[in-house]
């Protein structure tokens, strides 16, 4: 297995929309335990595919206490189920050290597929519910920061471009 390293706020590659998986072989499966292994050691609950620069619709995420329950969600898409909007203070490995309050729908139903190309169905509410709509943001090129002001994305830039040009 292998850590992938994992993109930052502002880089334009982060925009990319990603494209539907059709080839359900052991490179994939490869992809999806190296994209694991890479949340955990990030220490994050979800992590998608655009975020280590794969433009392939591929999610992963734990939101389990023990981190001990990897779910692997490819060509993922939602249906919302209850409209009532909860907030949270998200974070996101690609925007690290920043947390803002968004607004998503409390429950909604999630059709995906295995990393064998089986067909699934959950039903989702709570972290869950907000992460899977996080992770399908980023397979369409958008992150959180996208929901907030203009002032406070610009102002996370600022200070991620620095510290981008510190380590570089
Ligand atoms: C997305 O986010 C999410 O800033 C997953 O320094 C966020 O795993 C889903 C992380 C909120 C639901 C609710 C962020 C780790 C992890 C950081 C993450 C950091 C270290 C974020
Ligand atoms: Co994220």
């Amino acid at each position: 297995m292998a850590l992938l390293s994992i993109l930052e706020f502002p880089d334009p590659r982060l925009r990319t929309v990603a494209k539907p998986v059709t080839e359900f072989d052991s490179e994939l499966e490869a992809l999806v335990e190296n994209m694991i292994e890479t949340m955990y050691a990030a220490e994050g609950i979800g992590l998608a595919a655009s975020q280590v620069d794969v433009h392939k619709r591929i999610v992963v995420i734990d939101v389990s206490e023990e981190k001990d329950s990897p779910r692997v969600f490819i060509n993922p898409t939602f249906t919302v189920i209850e409209h009532e909007l909860q907030d949270y203070d998200e974070g996101c490995l690609s925007v690290p050290g920043f947390y803002e309050t968004v607004s998503r729908p409390r429950r909604v139903l999630i059709n995906a597929v295995d990393a064998t190309g089986t067909a699934f169905e959950l039903e989702a509410d709570g972290i869950l519910a907000i992460c899977i709509q996080h992770e399908i943001d980023h397979l369409e090129g958008k992150l959180f920061v996208d929901y907030i002001s203009k002032l406070k994305r610009d102002r996370i830039r600022g200070k991620l471009e620095k510290a981008h040009r510190k380590s570089a």
